[in-house]
């Protein structure tokens, strides 16, 4: 492990290959904004300055990753890199079986389908919009049995994505546990504000659902980020590596779902993973109907390559330092700014609280949709709603849903940007808190069925 010697830390790599990025006007970007329906997910990305709608599928590749894309072998069946993968993940995760997935919302899909049946409920530390939906689909309800902290953006509970765990007691001995096919636990917990939950936690929710014989499934889509946490705050594990604790919280759980598209550095790809000798013969019978061959899963070989060797590179305590110490930075400087934001800061961005932010708009006018439409006016930084629009509608009386959490998130893509960019998005998110009392909410005039916050249309009040 490399010592930290000094109190800053910088990027462990130097910079090769670069983009070129491009400053539009502000007329040019209210023309476009309103023309994407106040929607950041309908902007082009080329009239986006900087780009922190998503940490997902936007990281830079290392120069031994591109290597990798090199060495691609594109055979239908049984590619090289494949194995690779495979290797990465039983090495780092230490599950035993794998089946690849296009990307996280195809191994939900599958998990989903083998394990949930109509009328189950599902246990877990906050919802994330695509698990959900596929628990739905699969005629299961989730229940949220996330610590209250989580829906506090001002407490400064440092494991907000710890389970609550009379709660799920309570569910439990509510529903009866042949009813609950597993726990589902994330590591972090993305809307929550990348939050970590802890091993001591873990451990316990381990021990609850091995006396009622539930199985946990894991969301490892920021394992390493999470594990980072647990090392930095979590006492007894300070000495322990990123990789060991990788480790030890998948030794916890029975089996994962993984959008390799955040920790794992890849612009594509996922999997699901289990020690389970049966869901595994299912998944593989169900990887081909829906994904492709139990050797790709929708995965071109090289992007297996690429994947294999972004996992090993996430679990680098350098390389964690930096991605965090990236977000940190960006977050202490809002706090300096006097913004107010999800707190303690999480894993993979900074989490503006536009309840507060813009205290005059009503839940029902979307004050975290017009809040990312605001930011992109001002600077062309591009940022994502997870608020009301992002919670949908209540599946049973078809109303929406207002979670406590009205979000808008900055997202930041590993080792993409610098420190200077952080500054500028930092100004203009305090520029746009300057004239929060002369911005009104949004109405939403299209809306469609399903996840209805990547096309939801909107227009001004
Ligand atoms: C993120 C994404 C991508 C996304 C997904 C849905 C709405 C908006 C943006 C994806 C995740 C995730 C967790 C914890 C599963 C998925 C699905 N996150 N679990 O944060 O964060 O993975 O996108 O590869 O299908 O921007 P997938």
């Amino acid at each position: 492990m490399v010592l930290v010697k000094h109190k800053s830390w910088a990027e462990p790599y130097k910079i090769k290959v670069v983009e070129p990025l491009f400053i539009t006007t502000r007329e040019f970007r209210e023309k476009v904004i309103a023309e994407a329906g106040y929607n950041t997910f309908l902007l082009r990305s080329e009239d986006v300055y900087i780009d922190l709608l998503t940490d997902s599928g936007t990281s830079a590749m290392s120069d031994r990753q591109m290597a990798g894309l090199m060495l691609g072998d594109e055979a239908y069946a049984g590619s090289r890199n494949f194995y690779h993968m495979e290797d990465a993940i039983r090495k780092y995760y230490g599950y035993k079986y794998v089946v690849p997935t296009h990307q996280g919302r195809g191994a939900e899909h599958i998990m989903s389908s083998i394990l949930i049946k109509a009328g189950d409920f599902i246990p877990g530390n906050m919802y994330f919009t695509t698990t959900k939906l596929h628990q739905e689909l699969a005629g299961g309800v989730f229940v949220d049995v996330i610590v209250d902290d989580a829906h506090d953006p001002n407490s400064l509970f440092p494991f907000k994505g710890n389970v609550d765990l009379n709660k799920l007691e309570s569910v439990i001995k509510k529903e009866g546990a042949n009813k609950i096919p597993y726990v589902a636990i994330a590591t972090t917990v993305n809307m929550a504000g990348g939050q970590p939950i802890s091993l001591e936690n873990l451990r316990a929710v381990r021990e609850l659902t091995s006396r009622y014989g539930i199985r946990i499934i894991h969301d490892m889509t920021r394992v390493a980020e999470n594990a980072f946490m647990i090392k930095m705050r979590e006492e007894p594990f300070k000495d322990w590596s990123v990789a060991e604790i990788v480790k030890e919280i998948c030794s916890l759980t029975d089996g994962a779902t993984m959008s390799a598209k955040k920790d794992a550095l890849v612009s594509i790809g996922g999997f699901l993973a289990v020690n389970d000798e049966f869901v595994f013969e299912e998944a593989r019978n169900m990887v081909v109907i829906y994904e492709g061959l139990h050797t790709y899963g929708g995965m071109a070989g090289r992007d297996m390559e690429a994947m294999a060797i972004g996992i090993e590179e996430s679990v680098q305590f350098d390389h964690m330092h930096a991605r965090i110490g990236q977000v940190h930075y960006l977050g202490q400087k809002l706090i300096e700014f006097g913004i107010p934001i999800v707190r303690p800061l999480g894993t993979h961005g900074v989490f503006l609280n536009a309840k507060e932010f813009l205290p005059h708009i009503p839940q029902e006018n979307f004050p975290a949709q017009t809040l990312a439409a605001e930011i992109y006016i001002d600077s062309g930084v591009r940022s994502m709603e997870r608020g009301i629009v992002s919670a949908g509608r209540d599946s049973t009386t078809g109303e929406h849903r207002f979670p406590e959490l009205e979000l808008v998130r900055l997202t930041i893509p590993r080792r993409v940007y610098t420190q200077a960019h952080m500054d500028v998005v930092a100004e203009s998110v305090q520029s746009v808190f300057e004239t929060r009392q002369g911005i009104n909410g949004l109405k939403m005039v299209y809306e469609p069925k399903h996840l209805r916050f990547f096309q939801a249309r909107f227009e001004k009040k």
